[in-house]
């Protein structure tokens, strides 16, 4: 009888503990850091590589999502990285992978836009320092109407961007 009330005991705990990181973990997605907002566009889920020690550029991804009736224009982008960031896109060139600098970026009504791997993506120059994993650091859009929007970037393990073919 004793085992099976431990036993219960045991499950109890495992619930409450499953039933906060529950509640734990749906605090950080909507917490600040991870989503900004302004009426016009939400941005979701930045991030990054780790670098290599030397490594002077890298990209950036994010998910921007405009939930307007109108298209919305973002301008440029900064972080705290360096002073350089610009806005890419990779395309075919003669079998060569090319990037192409874009001055600006269109949302339009209703739709999102994914920077990602291998398509528009944020380019940062001249970055001062190593990247590790699990760093963060902020990123700044600036839109047309001169809105400015915020975003943390996290670093992620080198290793995922093997994993995934990136
Ligand atoms: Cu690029």
């Amino acid at each position: 009888m004793k085992f099976v009330e431990k036993k219960k005991i045991r499950v109890k705990i495992f619930l409450l503990t499953f039933l906060f990181s529950l509640i734990f973990n749906s605090l950080l997605i909507n917490s600040p850091s991870s989503m900004e907002k302004n009426n016009k566009i939400v941005l979701h889920g930045g991030y990054t590589f780790e670098t290599f020690k030397g490594q002077k550029n890298t990209s950036i991804y994010i998910s921007v999502f405009n939930n307007t009736k109108e298209n919305q224009v973002i301008k440029s982008v900064s972080t705290s990285l360096s002073k350089v960031s610009e806005f890419h896109t990779s395309k075919m060139i003669d079998n060569i992978n090319k990037m192409i600098k874009l001055e600006e970026i269109s949302v339009p009504a209703k739709s999102s836009l994914f920077f990602q791997p291998g398509k528009k993506h944020i380019m940062v120059m001249n970055i001062k320092k190593k990247l590790n994993d699990g760093d963060e650091f902020d990123l700044e859009f600036v839109l047309a109407d001169g809105s400015i929007l915020r975003s943390k970037i996290k670093v992620l393990n080198r290793k995922l961007k093997t994993m995934n073919h990136m």
